[in-house]
C-alpha cells in the first residue's frame, strides 16, 4: 500500500493553503496533520531536524520542505491534471518565486492591521525574532499605507495576466503560479475582512479568486502527530536516484552539510547529503524518534554549506 501523503500545517498558514489547494486541483486524498502555529514544535522537529515553517509534505520518511517542492513532488507522484500544464513548468516556478517572495508579508500585515490585536502575544513577538517583523495591530495600521503601496504594481501584473477574459494567470487551465498568487491574496481578505478588500485594487482578480477557490482541498483527513511520527519510523527514506554529484560548488554525497533559507527563519538544518540537482537538494538526519529520514528542500530559496 503507497505512503499515505500528510500535510504539516495549520489552517490558518497562507503557504498551507496552497498546497491544500494543489489537492484540490488534483483530486487527492491526504491527511492533515495540526501543528503549532510557532515554536515549539515538538512532534514537528523530529522529521525536520529543526526546519519549523508551514507546510512540510511527509510521505513515508521523506519530508518535502518549502512548497515550491513540494508542488513538484506532488506532480511526479501524481501527473495529471497537471500544475504546470502546457510545458509550463519553469514559468510557474519563476512567477510563484516572484509573487511569493513580493506579496506575502505585504498582505500579512495588512490582515493584522486588523486583527492583529486578536492574536496571541507570544506570537507577535515570536514572529518579531523570526521574521524581524512588528505583526502588532499598532505597528500593522501605521504600516498599512505602505503596504498598499507595496502591493500596487504587483496586483496590477497580475491583473494584466487576466485581461481578455484569460481564466488562469498561464491559460485556460489553472497552475502553480495561480496557487501561488492566490494564497497570500487570501489570507489579506479573509482575515482582513472587508477594510483590507476595500483598500486593494481586487477589481480584476475577483472573478479568477472565485476560480481558485473552487479548486477545493481534494479530501482530507485529520492525522494526530503520533501516527505521523509512527508512519516516518516504519518507513524507510525513498532512495530515488538523485545524483550526488550535482551541486555547482562542489559538495557531494556523503559529506555534512547545512541547510538554510536565504530569507526568513535562516537557522540552519544539518544531516549528511544524500544528492543534489538544479531543483532539489536532499539530506539524511536519523533520530531516535523516527528512525532515518530523508530532508528535501528547493534548491532556489535555500543555502548549503559544508559543516
Ligand atoms: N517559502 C516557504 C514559506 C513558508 C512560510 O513562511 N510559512 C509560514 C506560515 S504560512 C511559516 O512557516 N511561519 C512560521 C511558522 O509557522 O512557524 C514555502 O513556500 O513553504
Amino acid at each position: 500500500m503507497p505512503a499515505p501523503v500528510i500535510l504539516h500545517q495549520y489552517d490558518f498558514s497562507p503557504f498551507s493553503e496552497k498546497v491544500r489547494l494543489a489537492f484540490g486541483l488534483k483530486g487527492m486524498e491526504w491527511h492533515a496533520v495540526d501543528v503549532p502555529i510557532a515554536m515549539p514544535k515538538p512532534d514537528l522537529m523530529p522529521l525536520t531536524n529543526g526546519y519549523r515553517r508551514a507546510p512540510v509534505m511527509q510521505i513515508g520518511a521523506d519530508m518535502y520542505c518549502d512548497t515550491l517542492l513540494i508542488l513538484r513532488e506532488i506532480e511526479r507522484r501524481q501527473p495529471a491534471p497537471s500544475l504546470y500544464p502546457d510545458g509550463q513548468q519553469g514559468l510557474a516556478h519563476a512567477l510563484s518565486y516572484w509573487v511569493e517572495r513580493t506579496t506575502f508579508v505585504p498582505a500579512a500585515a495588512l490582515a493584522t492591521s486588523v486583527i492583529g490585536d486578536q492574536l496571541p502575544a507570544e506570537f507577535i513577538e515570536e514572529r518579531k525574532a523570526f521574521m524581524n517583523h512588528d505583526f502588532s495591530k499598532e505597528a500593522s495600521l501605521r504600516e498599512r499605507p505602505l503596504n498598499l503601496q507595496r502591493l500596487h504594481a504587483h496586483l496590477s501584473w497580475l491583473g494584466q495576466m487576466l485581461e481578455g477574459g484569460r481564466p488562469f494567470l498561464l491559460g485556460d487551465r489553472p497552475s502553480a503560479a495561480d496557487l501561488s498568487a492566490y494564497h497570500t491574496l487570501w489570507f489579506a481578505r479573509k482575515n482582513g475582512g472587508p477594510t483590507v478588500e476595500a483598500a486593494l485594487p481586487l477589481g480584476p482578480l475577483l472573478r479568477w479568486m472565485d476560480r481558485v477557490a473552487a479548486l477545493g482541498h481534494g479530501t482530507r483527513h485529520d492525522m494526530p502527530a503520533g501516527e505521523a511520527l509512527a508512519v516516518a519510523k516504519a518507513s524507510e527514506p525513498d532512495l530515488r536516484g538523485m545524483a550526488g554529484d550535482e551541486d555547482p560548488s562542489g559538495l557531494r554525497a556523503g559529506q555534512a552539510v547545512r541547510v538554510s533559507a536565504d530569507d526568513r527563519g535562516r537557522d540552519p538544518v544539518r544531516g549528511v547529503l544524500v544528492g543534489a540537482d538544479a531543483n532539489e537538494v536532499v539530506i539524511r538526519h536519523e533520530n531516535e524518534r523516527v528512525g532515518a529520514v530523508h530532508i528535501h528542500f528547493p534548491r532556489a530559496g535555500f543555502d548549503v554549506v559544508a559543516d
